[in-house]
């Protein structure tokens, strides 16, 4: 029997079209949105200035990369539509559970350039108060945060109270088996969860259709039992309007929704990944032209809700950023290297113990090495001083 892994994609229905409530050219759509409406001028100009900040800097942390700053960076460039409408649809006390990619879901939720990038740096792991903001550590083993928001919105739901919990997954992400008994026991338990899946089209190099045979992401809700919504992922407007009412439904006690957003990763996985290897820049030149922040300015400018001076103050605002979060790479990392030991076992096991050990004994000979009683001063992830 052949694993048959290179044929293509033997789908029983053609592809269904996005919902969108704004089309890639700027305007309005005028067909059936599935009753969903556009979002007022007012909350459309927050979500704008949101996407904004949230891309400068997305882009400055992938300039960091470059100059070698920073170790590791997983852009979310031309994503910015999923990321913030999901955050944009939370109150203040819900909860978030991110992965790797969403950085910019985090800033929009308050937390500041210097504890997103404290792991980045190689400082700690989740460099933020997660009760503050409420916001789960980012998680890097795929779609284990699906079960944890699961967990949390059970309990919620348990408890009678009326936090929801939202997570965000990547398209990959969906074939673990943690999204499937996330997905299940949500459904089940009706825990008040929304699960916004980015469908950036890409697992690192794998593309979708080589790993999902199904039309759309959204099409597997109903085998789970739960509403399922196939949305334009760079329209913002619909993005925002169906997690809105996905997260009002779960508050309510209608259950969990999975709402997948058609997107793109313009950038690289991270910035150890060479793209070119698997596709082309003609590729991703098209979606470029599908920007969600350009499709919403045109949007915005033509209503008359969008002057050239709330665009300047926006950018000047964006440049403040970037300029903090330049300022932050100065600020010393301060990473103990023995505490890669803590917090793994209760009881720390002998080898461990000895592991812990050797690297302390390493550590004391490069101090006594370069003259100092402390240990060494501790170094940026690049190895350049911090
Ligand atoms: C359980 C697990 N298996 C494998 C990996 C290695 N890995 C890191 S990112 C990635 C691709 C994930 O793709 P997707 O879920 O689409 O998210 P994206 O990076 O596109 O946002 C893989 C396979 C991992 N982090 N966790
Ligand atoms: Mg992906």
């Amino acid at each position: 029997m052949s694993l048959n892994v290179e044929s293509p994609v033997v789908s029983t229905a053609s592809a269904p079209q996005p919902l969108r409530l704004i089309d890639d050219t700027g305007h309005a759509v005028t067909d059936d949105a599935g009753g969903f409406t556009l979002p007022d001028p007012l909350t459309l100009l927050g979500l704008y200035r949101q996407m904004v900040v949230a891309r400068r800097f997305d882009v400055q942390v992938t300039a960091l990369t470059r100059q070698g700053r920073l170790a590791t960076y997983p852009s979310a460039l031309g994503q910015e539509a999923c990321e913030i409408a999901a955050v944009a649809s939370l109150d203040p006390g819900d909860w978030l559970f991110p992965t790797y990619r969403d950085s910019i879901a985090l800033l929009t939720r308050g937390v500041k350039p210097e504890h997103i990038l404290a792991s980045f740096r190689g400082e700690w792991h989740s460099g933020y108060d997660q009760y503050e903001h409420r916001i789960a550590p980012q998680a890097t083993p795929l779609a284990t945060q699906a079960l944890h928001a699961v967990g949390l919105a059970t309990a919620s739901k348990l408890k009678r109270d009326s936090t929801v919990a939202l997570t965000l997954l990547g398209d990959g992400a969906t074939s673990e088996g943690d999204a499937h008994e996330a997905f299940n026991f949500a459904a089940v338990w009706q825990a008040p969860v929304v699960f916004v899946v980015q469908n950036n089209q890409f697992a690192i190099s794998v593309p979708l259709d080589k790993q999902m045979r199904c039309r759309t992401i959204a099409d597997k809700a109903i085998g789970y039992g739960m509403p399922g919504f196939y949305v334009d992922g760079n329209d913002v407007a619909a993005m925002y309007a169906v997690t809105s009412a996905a997260v009002d439904r779960a508050r309510t006690g209608g259950g969990p929704t999975l709402v997948e957003g058609l997107t793109y990763r313009i950038e690289a996985h991270t910035n150890s990944d060479d793209p070119s290897r698997y596709r082309t820049a003609g590729d991703v030149d098209v979606w470029r032209r599908r920007d969600p922040i350009e499709r919403l300015e045109t949007y915005l400018v033509s209503i008359g809700a969008l002057s050239d001076r709330e665009r300047a103050g926006i950018r000047d605002e964006a440049e403040d950023l970037a300029a903090a979060t330049r300022d932050c790479m100065t600020l010393p990392v301060q990473a103990d290297p023995l505490e890669l030991f803590d917090h793994v076992y209760a009881t720390p096991r002998p080898a461990l113990a000895e592991q812990r050990a050797f690297l302390a004994a390493e550590l004391a000979e490069h101090a006594a090495l370069a003259g100092h009683t402390a240990p060494p001063p501790v170094s940026t992830p690049s190895g350049a001083p911090a």
